[in-house]
């Protein structure tokens, strides 16, 4: 039987939509830049299903439980035993989010000059791979670029490219290998079980560590189940155990799946020495070890939020509804990333914008339109997000221009994904008169954020 949301709502947040003249004001003020609008202007918020999602009645109860104690608290050893129960690893250090592990991991785990390699990795986590030294390397399957053509992984990483890049710069040069899950950058793409244990092996092979980037881990065991022959019997827990027995630790933005709107994770299966380093250098980047960053409460809404984020109708529900969004658009002919990934979908601006060059931002132009048109944010994932290249100061070329509809957890509903599709569809007929766009400020690193612009008359 079909179903619907396997909730109901207990507790409502209003928004509103301002008219256009004030929209159109909102948009001059923020410089053309989403990123830089009041949140309060916008409808529909799109921009990200980082910690923008809703948590259950049963979290919501857990922060009344929180244990506000500095050192040993009774929310440390829950998330600590819940880590244990769902991935198998021994060993969990609580942050702040995302960056705040990678910050503590990075400059422990790589020498200055060694590659990282990735399936493309997100770029906050290029950033601190960089900070820390080292260089950043892409080895995405080639059918992650190609949007039109289905493919059921295209998080994949490219094997044989994997393996050449090894030989060819010595393993004693790769500091270890990252697989995100779901690959974000590409369109929430997921990464088979197949391709984990064979990066696996090679990380055997060549002596080479291998890491996750586990933000979105319970949306890539939910396609591994609907899409990889041999496992759709399997439970979404067996998935997971399994994902994660290829590899030796994680670092985790718990803003996504864990369904927290903040915190992050650091956890290793059984390295405690890696883990002992870490958890010296968490005291003075993040807080003590039983804490690292987030207060006790927060730490209980976490443990609660990866039980919950693992449940089966929960994901379906997840994955179901961000499909629906693409059918509607692909149904009118709107291009975007296919098939649809976990947490969004991507409008490839390339190709309903074809008129303006990636340097003149198709992307940006279709998120301003899209904001002018319904008060919808989305965000640009493209030329203006890659930036410059550090050494020649020229705009690098992205593969993809597109543009990222994130989907918030269990926040928004089908009629509020309607509003989206006939905003973008209603664009599609007026797409050619869309503008580029050019800066009239551009700050030097991680511009997007900040950055102002015009459009190119
Ligand atoms: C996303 C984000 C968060 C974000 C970043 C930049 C601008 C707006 C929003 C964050 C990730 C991620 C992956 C795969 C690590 C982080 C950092 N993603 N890995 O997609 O997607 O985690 O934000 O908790 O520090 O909007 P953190």
């Amino acid at each position: 039987m079909r179903r619907a949301e396997p909730f109901r709502i207990k507790m409502v947040e209003p928004i509103k939509l301002i008219s256009r003249e004030e929209r159109e004001k909102a948009l001059i003020e923020a410089g053309y830049n989403p990123f830089s609008l009041k949140a309060e202007d916008v409808y529909i918020d799109l921009l990200t299903d980082s910690g923008t999602g809703a948590m259950s009645d049963n979290q919501w109860a857990g922060l009344m439980l929180g244990d506000e104690s500095y050192a040993g608290s009774r929310n440390y050893y829950n998330l600590a035993k819940v880590v244990k129960e769902i991935f198998d690893y021994n060993f969990t250090i609580p942050t702040h989010q995302g960056r705040g592990a990678e910050q503590v991991l990075f400059p422990l785990i790589i020498k200055k000059g060694q590659y990282v390699l990735g399936n493309m990795h997100f770029d906050t986590t290029k950033a601190h791979i960089e900070i820390a030294g080292g260089r950043a390397v892409n080895l995405v399957t080639e059918k992650a670029f190609d949007t039109t053509t289905p493919y059921d992984f295209k998080g994949d990483f490219d094997i044989e490219r994997l393996e050449a890049f090894i030989k060819e710069k010595g393993a004693e040069n790769c500091a270890f290998i990252l697989i995100t899950i779901t690959c974000n950058s590409a369109g929430g793409q997921p990464v088979s079980m197949a391709n984990i244990r064979q990066v696996s092996e090679i990380g055997k092979k060549y002596g080479i560590r291998v890491f996750m980037d586990a933000a979105r881990f319970a949306e890539n065991a939910y396609f591994i189940k609907k899409r990889e022959k041999g496992y759709e019997g399997s439970s979404i827990s067996k998935i997971i155990r399994e994902m994660f027995s290829y590899t030796e630790g994680f670092t985790m933005s718990a803003k996504k799946d864990a369904l927290v709107n903040i915190g992050g994770l650091l956890c290793f299966k059984d390295d405690e020495a890696l883990f002992n380093q870490c958890r010296s250098m968490l005291v003075p980047m993040e807080g003590f070890p039983t804490y690292g960053g987030l207060a006790g409460r927060d730490m209980e809404a976490l443990a609660r939020g990866l039980g919950e984020g693992i449940e089966e109708e929960y994901l379906e529900y997840r994955i179901e509804q961000v499909a629906y969004l693409g059918r509607r658009l692909t149904d009118a002919g709107v291009p975007i990333q296919s098939p649809t990934g976990g947490h969004a979908v991507f409008v490839d601006a390339k190709k309903m914008l074809p008129h303006i060059p990636g340097y003149q931002f198709p992307a940006q132009s279709l998120a301003n339109e899209l904001y002018l048109e319904a008060g919808v944010r989305g965000v640009e994932i493209g030329s203006f997000l890659l930036g410059r290249d550090p050494e020649t100061g020229k705009q690098c070329e992205s593969p993809l221009e597109l543009l990222r509809l994130t989907i918030p957890r269990r926040t928004y509903t089908n009629n509020h994904m309607d509003i989206v599709a006939d905003a973008l569809i209603a664009i599609k007929q007026r797409a050619h008169t869309l503008k580029g766009y050019e800066f009239t400020y551009e700050p030097k690193i991680l511009r997007h954020f900040t950055a102002r612009l015009k459009p190119i008359e």
